[in-house]
């Protein structure tokens, strides 16, 4: 499989894999590169729109260290978002080597963190998070040359919320 082939399924039949009716999403998007987190929101707005999501709710959050207890409070549903459930989660985030030398932990524990929260909750969550070693790798994959890595977490937050279902 090529690179820049969707691994995301492309049975887009109704109540296919990537068909969003009656499926209810939460974004979390972190501020920090907000240049290009904004472009990863727009890419997963498109993919859930376009899928026929029965809603989307964005939530921000400072850098993507902040995402999994974001997520986390989201899973568990009490609080301010008693009464919501959400059929899957989407995290989103970017970050860039060439900015940090504490990447490594930032980027290792947004990806721990998250993949916590799916096996706890058995709510799935993307990780639409980019870690690149410059801005311009980030942007690529941000709606550019390489696509939005924010519309193919998206999509594969519908597969796995249909999954097994
Ligand atoms: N957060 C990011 O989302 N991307 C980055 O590249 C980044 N850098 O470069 O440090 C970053 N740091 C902030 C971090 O996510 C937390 O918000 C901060 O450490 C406070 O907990």
């Amino acid at each position: 499989m090529s690179h820049e082939t969707p691994h995301w399924s492309s049975e887009a039949t109704p109540s296919g894999k990537n068909d969003a009716h009656g499926l209810t999403f939460a974004i979390v998007v972190a501020r920090f590169n907000s240049s290009i987190t904004s472009k990863l929101l727009e890419g997963a707005r498109d993919a859930l729109t376009k899928a026929g999501a029965a809603s989307i709710e964005v939530f921000e959050v400072p850098g993507a260290f902040e995402l999994p207890l974001a997520a986390k409070r989201l899973a568990l549903g009490g609080g301010q978002f008693v009464n919501r459930t959400y059929s899957a989660i989407i995290a989103l985030g970017a970050v860039i080597r060439g900015e940090t030398p504490h990447f490594d932990y930032v980027a290792g524990e947004a990806a721990r963190g998250l993949q916590q929260v799916a096996l706890e909750s058995l709510i799935p969550v993307a990780f639409g998070v980019l870690t690149t070693d410059t801005q311009e790798q980030a942007a690529a994959r941000a709606g550019g040359q390489h696509g939005n890595k924010g519309y193919d977490a998206a999509m594969t937050a519908i597969e796995m919320a249909r999954f097994g279902k």
